[in-house]
């Protein structure tokens, strides 16, 4: 994979050298800015800023920065390094490709393995008799994934099983009409379990070792719903119909169904806010043996605490006998100034460099994954919070990401 992508910088350079000025006067007819080519094209190059930056960056006799990394070749020794990926991107083409190979060695679907994605509605409905209870399940939508996934030997996160939101009305239904009356807690837990099976046998029996974690359940937790343990009350059609122990249940069942090799994770935002109500509501699935990480999403702001407080929540889950993943992470930015790039670039830094740091003492770090592949492709593409931009030139983010010296940590 590594080789693939030196060779293809290889190439790609060798033509930039070769195209010379005849590159640059097409530029200008374009109107692209040299900046804008010379990084696109090398995909992994660094815009250099000083003297001594350009010096460490620059290849003998070229005007091309040869800084090269692989986020998955600089964490081997730590953590997968994932990706979230949505599911056009496995056709948008070759560079797409390029990047994620070089970069990431596990992916998780965006949408494409939650509820309404595979669900099945039409299947469901045509046959309610033998569907009351064990809802129809397709798996169609996540295909593309999964098929890139096992040609270039990535894993997977499965994102994810048990949800408030991205689950349709209509499964919580007797009829699995819209509006139809909700199912009572018996049925409900019956369609749960059938869910989670049908979902965890299709992989385990389909594509054996191919999914290392599972959000097993995603945002259960929410202060001020009502109810009187923070579980999300309100807009949560699981809580409704089976109750406040719903993802209890949930856990239940996963680790009846999941193969070994799965790592049942419970997935949340804003985790450094809510350590303890999360420690406390797993309690019991921890003592049970069914639980095994906390998936922390890592929606962070430039402005966040990440070196404190992040990494003390970090270190609460893993002293409580838990892995920490950091699956959906992403530091927005208010604006694109240089400056402000730059504190996204230490973010990051501190990010990796502190998860890096924290797993190497022995903390039970096992994977981040970043939750998009570039800004424009971002759920919060006005926030500019990933690595690469719209172009798919590599940000200070990446560079900060990979722990480059221009990238000064945060200390
Ligand atoms: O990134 C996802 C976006 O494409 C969807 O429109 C959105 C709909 O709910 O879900 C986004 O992913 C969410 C993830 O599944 C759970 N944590 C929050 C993520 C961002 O909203």
């Amino acid at each position: 994979m590594r080789r693939k992508w030196k060779s293809c910088l290889f190439l790609m350079m060798l033509c930039l050298v070769l195209a010379g000025c005849a590159g640059q006067d097409m530029q200008e007819s374009t109107g692209q800015t040299q900046d804008t080519d010379t990084v696109t094209e090398s995909r992994i190059t660094q815009e250099t800023e000083t003297a001594e930056e350009s010096t460490q960056a620059m290849s003998e006799g070229s005007d091309i920065p040869e800084q090269e990394y692989s986020l998955a070749e600089i964490y081997e020794d730590n953590f997968p390094v994932g990706v979230a990926l949505p599911g056009w991107i496995f056709q948008a083409g070759a560079e797409y490709e390029e990047l994620i190979l070089a970069n990431f060695n596990s992916i998780t679907c965006e949408n494409e393995m939650k509820p309404d994605a595979i669900l099945d509605r039409e299947a469901s409905r045509a046959d309610l008799e033998n569907t009351y209870r064990r809802a129809a399940v397709k798996f169609d939508a996540c295909m593309p994934a999964v098929e890139f996934a096992k040609e270039h030997g990535l894993k997977i996160r499965l994102h994810t099983l048990v949800w408030h939101s991205q689950t349709p009305r209509w499964f919580f239904t007797e009829d699995y009409t819209d509006d139809g009356e909700l199912v009572d807690r018996e049925v409900m837990l019956a369609r749960m379990e059938n869910y989670i099976a049908d979902v965890l046998t299709y992989f385990k029996e389909n594509h054996p070792g191919l999914i290392y974690a599972v959000d097993v359940v995603n945002e259960a937790f929410d202060s001020g719903t009502g109810d009187e343990n923070e579980v999300r009350m309100t807009d949560n059609l699981w809580y409704e119909t089976v109750g406040a122990d719903y993802y209890y249940q949930a856990f239940v069942f996963a680790r009846n169904y999941a193969s070994p090799d799965m790592k049942l994770f419970y997935n949340d935002y804003g985790c450094m806010y809510k350590t303890d109500r999360i420690l406390k509501n797993l309690a019991q699935a921890k003592e049970e043996g069914l639980i095994d990480g906390i998936g922390m999403q890592s929606h962070l702001s430039v402005n966040e605490d990440i070196q404190y407080k992040f990494m003390f929540a970090v270190r609460a889950f893993c002293d409580a006998g838990y892995e920490v993943q950091a699956t959906e992470l992403d530091i927005g930015i208010e604006d694109t100034e240089d400056t402000t790039l730059m504190r996204q670039g230490r973010k990051y830094r501190s990010f990796f460099g502190n998860m890096k740091k924290l797993q190497e003492e022995g903390y039970a770090i096992t994977g981040i994954t970043v939750w998009g592949l570039h800004d424009g492709a971002s759920w919060r593409g006005d926030e500019w919070p990933l690595l690469f931009d719209a172009d798919l030139n590599p940000k200070k983010a990446y560079l900060g990401a990979a722990l480059d010296p221009s990238i000064p940590a945060v200390e």
